[in-house]
């Protein structure tokens, strides 16, 4: 494809924007002539991870398999965006060690938990307050902040237009014509 292939690991709580970025950025990528795909939480727990919920090592599993993916699918030479709430540092080193450390671009958006759960697109964090949703990340999970990620943005201060330009050109020097 012209490109070296990497996997932008994006990683922070539910409604700080990975989805709505990884989206915009696999956007952007196409538009340029670059070959992408977005692998989602929200969405491989649909099908490929169906079986797996939120404990601790479901959450592991969850990681371990989606990573697995992104591998395979960066072999194939595309650029992967990676979408995961993926909390736990071991579980984002696994991924890390899976992916291969050159490939592997950690992302953190940093937005405040109090704004994530003042945005609630999907009512989440009202019913997981409300005891309705146990181990929640953020509420009654934790998330541990990723100590030295290859780019940070908080998505409350920064529009998705500008992470995205910030991540396409860390990128750019991937791409070889
Ligand atoms: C965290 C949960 C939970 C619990 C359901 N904790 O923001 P969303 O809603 O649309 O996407 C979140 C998704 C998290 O899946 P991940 O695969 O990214 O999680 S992890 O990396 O921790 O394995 C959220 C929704 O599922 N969701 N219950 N208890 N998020």
């Amino acid at each position: 494809f012209g490109q070296q292939a990497a996997t932008v690991w994006l990683t922070g709580l539910s409604g700080a924007g990975k989805s709505t970025l990884a989206c915009a950025l696999e956007h952007s990528l196409i538009e340029a002539g670059r070959a992408a795909y977005v692998l989602d939480g929200d969405n491989l727990r649909h099908h490929l991870n169906r079986d797996l919920g939120f404990s601790p090592a479901d959450r592991q599993e969850n990681i371990r398999r989606s990573a697995e993916v992104a591998k395979l699918m960066n072999d194939a030479g595309l650029i992967v965006i990676c979408a995961f709430i993926s909390p736990l540092r071991a579980d984002r080193d696994m991924a890390r060690q899976i992916i291969g450390e050159s490939n592997f671009i950690e992302t953190y958006l940093s937005t405040q938990r109090a704004v994530c759960e003042a945005r609630d697109p999907k009512g989440l964090y009202r019913k997981a307050r409300a005891g309705l949703i146990a181990e929640f990340t953020g509420v009654s999970a934790p998330y541990e902040v990723p100590l030295q990620p290859s780019l940070v943005f908080d998505t409350d201060a920064h529009s998705v237009a500008e992470c995205c330009a910030q991540i396409y050109r860390h990128l750019a020097p991937r791409f070889v014509r």
